[in-house]
C-alpha cells in the first residue's frame, strides 16, 4: 500500500527526532498549569503534540503547515470541481506533504476495495430502536465492526510494538472505505423510508456518500468534498481527537478509539453544534416568518442570551477570528446560492451576533465557527434533517482522529495518564503563596 511505504520511509528519521528530543530536553519546560486552567477545562494547557495539524488562535487551522485555502488550491481536484480529492486530504494527513493526482487517486482506489460494509452491520443499526440518535447508530456500526481489527488479533497474536501502527493503518483505512456508505445508510434508513441507493464504484469517496444520499444536484458533491476536508481535523485538544487519542493510547484499537471519539461529537458544545445551530437559525426563520430585519434578529439573540443559553456556532476555545472553515464555507454559498433564504439569514446572524456578543461580553470568541454555516449549506441542498450533521462531522472528523492514532502508534507513544488532585491539596498550593 502507498501510504504504508510512505509512512515507512519517514519512520526512522521521525523516531530518531523524536527519541533525541525527549532523552537530550526531556526536562525542559513548556508552559506550567493554573488552578484556573485545572477547574477550566484545561484551556491552553500544553499537553499534547501532533504534528497533523495546528490550530491558530488568529489564523485558525493548518493541515500539515497548508491553511485551508492553500489546500483548496493545491490538493488534486476531480476535473472540472472546486474541492479536492478526500483521498489526497488523507494522503496529506498521513505523509505530510501535498500528493501528485496518482497518489491522491490511489489513495480512493485502496478505498474502493475495502467498502463494502458487512451485512451484520445493517443488521444491527436496523434492530435499533426507531426514536435512536443517527450519531448513536453512526458510533454503534463504527463499533461493532470492532470484531474485525486486525490490530487487535495482531496484537494478541504478539505483533511488536514498532510494528502497531501497520495494522493501525489497515483497520483505519478498512473503517474509512465504509463510511460513506454506512452514513448514506443511515440517512436514507432514518429519514427517506429505507430506500436504499446503491453504492457508484466509478465515483470518489465524497462523491460517492452525496450519490449514495440521494442529492441530485451535481454540485452538492462538491460540497461534500469540501465538507469532508474542513472538518476532518483540528489539532489534539478538541473532545473528539482528545477522546480517540486517549482510548487508543491504552492499545484499543480504532474502531473502539473512533467510536469513542463521535460520542465526545455528540455534545451540544462540541459537534452536536451544527446541529443546534440549524435549528436556532430555523427558530428565528420560523418566528418571523422568513428572513427578519437586523432589529428583530438582535433582538431574537438577545433573548437567547438572556434566557441563559449559547448562540450556537458562535465562539471558541482557542480561535480569537472568524474561522477560515466558516468562510470556505460562507465563499461556497455565497458563489452558488447567495438568494437562498437560510444561507442569507446565516449571513445576516454573521454580521450581526459577533457585535450582540461583544456587548454581552462573555465570549471570548464572539466569531463564527465552523458550525454557523454548515447547516445553511445542507439545507440548500434537501439535506433538512439536521439530526443528520453529526455524523457527516464524524465521517469526516475520523480522517483526522485515525491519521494521530497511526502516528501515535508508529512513534511509540505510551498509554496517557495525567496527574489529578484534590480540591484541599489546590487550597495548600494556593494558600503558600
Ligand atoms: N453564546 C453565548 N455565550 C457564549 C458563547 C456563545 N456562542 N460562547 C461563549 N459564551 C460564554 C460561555 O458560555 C462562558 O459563559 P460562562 O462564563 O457563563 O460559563 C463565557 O462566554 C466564556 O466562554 P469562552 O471562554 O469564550 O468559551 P469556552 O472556551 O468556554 O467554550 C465554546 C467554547 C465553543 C464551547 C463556546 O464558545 C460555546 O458554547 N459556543 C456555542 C456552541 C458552539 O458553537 N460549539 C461548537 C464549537 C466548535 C465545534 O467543536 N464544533
Amino acid at each position: 500500500m502507498l501510504l504504508k511505504e510512505r509512512i515507512q520511509a519517514q519512520l526512522p528519521e521521525w523516531r530518531e527526532r523524536v527519541r533525541k528530543l525527549v532523552k537530550e530536553k526531556g526536562d525542559v519546560k513548556v508552559g506550567e498549569v493554573t488552578i484556573g486552567q485545572i477547574y477550566g477545562g484545561m484551556r491552553d494547557v500544553r499537553g499534547l503534540v501532533t504534528d497533523i495539524s495546528y490550530v491558530d488562535p488568529v489564523e485558525g487551522i493548518r493541515f500539515r503547515g497548508y491553511t485551508i485555502p492553500e489546500l483548496l488550491e493545491k490538493l488534486p481536484k476531480p476535473e472540472g470541481s472546486e474541492a479536492p480529492y478526500v483521498g489526497g486530504l488523507y494522503y496529506l494527513l498521513l505523509v505530510g506533504s501535498i500528493p501528485t493526482l496518482d497518489e491522491a487517486l490511489a489513495v480512493e482506489e485502496e478505498w474502493k476495495t475495502r467498502s463494502k460494509v458487512p451485512a451484520y452491520v445493517f443488521d444491527v443499526l436496523r434492530a435499533l430502536p426507531e426514536d435512536v440518535h443517527p450519531v448513536t447508530m453512526f458510533s454503534t456500526a463504527i463499533l461493532v465492526m470492532q470484531r474485525e481489527s486486525l490490530f487487535a488479533r495482531e496484537y494478541h497474536a504478539g505483533i511488536k510494538k514498532d510494528a502497531y501502527w501497520e495494522p493501525m493503518l489497515e483497520d483505519s483505512m478498512n473503517l474509512i472505505a465504509r463510511l460513506p456508505e454506512i452514513a448514506a445508510f443511515i440517512y436514507r434508513f432514518k429519514y427517506k423510508g429505507g430506500e436504499l441507493i446503491p453504492s457508484d464504484p466509478k465515483l470518489d469517496w465524497g462523491s460517492n456518500f452525496a450519490h449514495m444520499m440521494g442529492v441530485a444536484d451535481a454540485k452538492y458533491r462538491d460540497l461534500s468534498r469540501l465538507y469532508f476536508l474542513l472538518h476532518s481535523d483540528h489539532e489534539s485538544g478538541n473532545v473528539s481527537a482528545h477522546t480517540t487519542h486517549l482510548v487508543a493510547s491504552s492499545l484499543s484499537d480504532i474502531f473502539y478509539a473512533a467510536s469513542a471519539g463521535i460520542d465526545g461529537l455528540a455534545g451540544p458544545l462540541h459537534g452536536l453544534a451544527n446541529q443546534e445551530c440549524l435549528g436556532w437559525l430555523l427558530g428565528v426563520y420560523n418566528k418571523y416568518n422568513g428572513v427578519p430585519s437586523r432589529e428583530e434578529l438582535h433582538r431574537y439573540a438577545w433573548d437567547t442570551l438572556n434566557s441563559g443559553q449559547v448562540i450556537p456556532g458562535y465562539g471558541h476555545a482557542v480561535l480569537r477570528k472568524t474561522d477560515p472553515r466558516f468562510t470556505a464555507q460562507y465563499d461556497f454559498g455565497m458563489k452558488h446560492f447567495p438568494q437562498d433564504d437560510v444561507f442569507k439569514l446565516a449571513a445576516m446572524v454573521y454580521d450581526v451576533v459577533p457585535s450582540v456578543l461583544l456587548e454581552q461580553g462573555k465570549a471570548k470568541d464572539p466569531w463564527p465557527n465552523v458550525d454557523a454555516i454548515s447547516g445553511a449549506l445542507q439545507y440548500h441542498y434537501g439535506v433538512t434533517e439536521f439530526d443528520f450533521y453529526t455524523v457527516m462531522f464524524g465521517v469526516s472528523r475520523i480522517l483526522g482522529v485515525s491519521a494521530n492514532v497511526i502516528w501515535d502508534r508508529a512513534l511509540g507513544q505510551p498509554i496517557e495518564r495525567a496527574k489529578s488532585l484534590t480540591t484541599a491539596m489546590l487550597e495548600a498550593i494556593a494558600a503558600k503563596v
